[in-house]
């Protein structure tokens, strides 16, 4: 079987998803390095990729025994959850998937906000992201934090019940990376249940590996990174993801 492509870079969010679920499903995968919004080779935006997913965007996902393409992390989770029988991050039952993917649905325009008011603006000074959308971004995530510590995490050790799904590893590459060890860019003390879900999820297979260009920038909450750390911590990310597939 040849493996998987998958178009990304492990810094981008919605990517490392995707990667820490074949890692956890020990699925073999080649990641192909795509400079989101870059239009140059190798780029999301080029007309080549543009081909694969029109939305422009990582994370893709090709097969290469069938040529078929998909982007939008979601759509890539949940076909490889159908297509492979991985029942326990995505069960068939149709009550159990319904949650699922109401929460995958729930996570774009809400803990996914988490990018856009915290990480980016820190990171991207040239992006010039306004204090309105910053600050909107911060009220909307701050709210879904709220909802989920005060209904799945209050009775349950994860979202959509007692073990790990593809809600946990969607909603973690988002707010996990704000925590203190990462970018400390988020202070999670009015969130007890979040807090002990965060620790449960770093338990998950795949977490360290998929992590590592997080723990290797480190502490953004003072200064940005510059382009050479940002691209020595891809690098080193690079190296752990490869030593990672060569274990499976
Ligand atoms: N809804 C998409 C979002 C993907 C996304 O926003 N990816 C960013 C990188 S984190 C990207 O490719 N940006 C480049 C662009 O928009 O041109 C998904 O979940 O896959």
């Amino acid at each position: 079987m040849h493996p998987l492509i998958l178009y990304g870079v492990p810094f981008s969010q919605p990517v490392r998803a995707v990667m820490w679920l074949l890692l956890l499903k020990k699925m073999p995968f080649d990641l192909v390095l795509t400079n989101p919004g870059s239009k140059g080779d190798n780029g999301s935006r080029h007309p080549d990729f543009l081909a694969k997913n029109p939305a422009g965007t990582i994370p893709c996902l090709e097969e290469r025994e069938t040529g078929f393409t998909l982007g939008e992390a979601h759509a890539i989770m949940t076909y490889l959850a159908r297509t492979h029988g991985w029942e326990d991050v995505y069960p068939s039952v149709p009550t159990a998937q319904a949650r699922i993917d109401a929460y995958l649905h729930y996570h774009h325009r809400n803990l996914r906000e988490a990018s856009v008011g915290l990480v980016a603006p820190a990171i991207r000074k040239d992006l010039n992201i306004p204090d309105v959308v910053q600050q909107g971004a911060r009220k909307t995530l701050s709210a879904a934090l709220t909802a989920i510590e005060q209904s799945s995490l209050a009775g349950h050790g994860y979202l959509c019940g007692d073990s790990v799904t593809l809600a946990d590893l969607a909603a973690y590459v988002e707010i996990g990376q704000l925590q203190p060890q990462f970018t400390n860019v988020f202070d999670f003390s009015p969130y007890p249940n979040v807090q002990r879900w965060l620790t449960r999820m770093q338990q998950v297979a795949g977490h360290d590996a998929v992590h590592v260009v997080l723990a290797e920038l480190g502490d953004i909450s003072q200064a940005a990174p510059d382009m050479d750390q940002i691209r020595a911590a891809n690098i080193k990310a690079l190296q752990a993801l490869k030593l990672e597939l060569s274990r499976l």
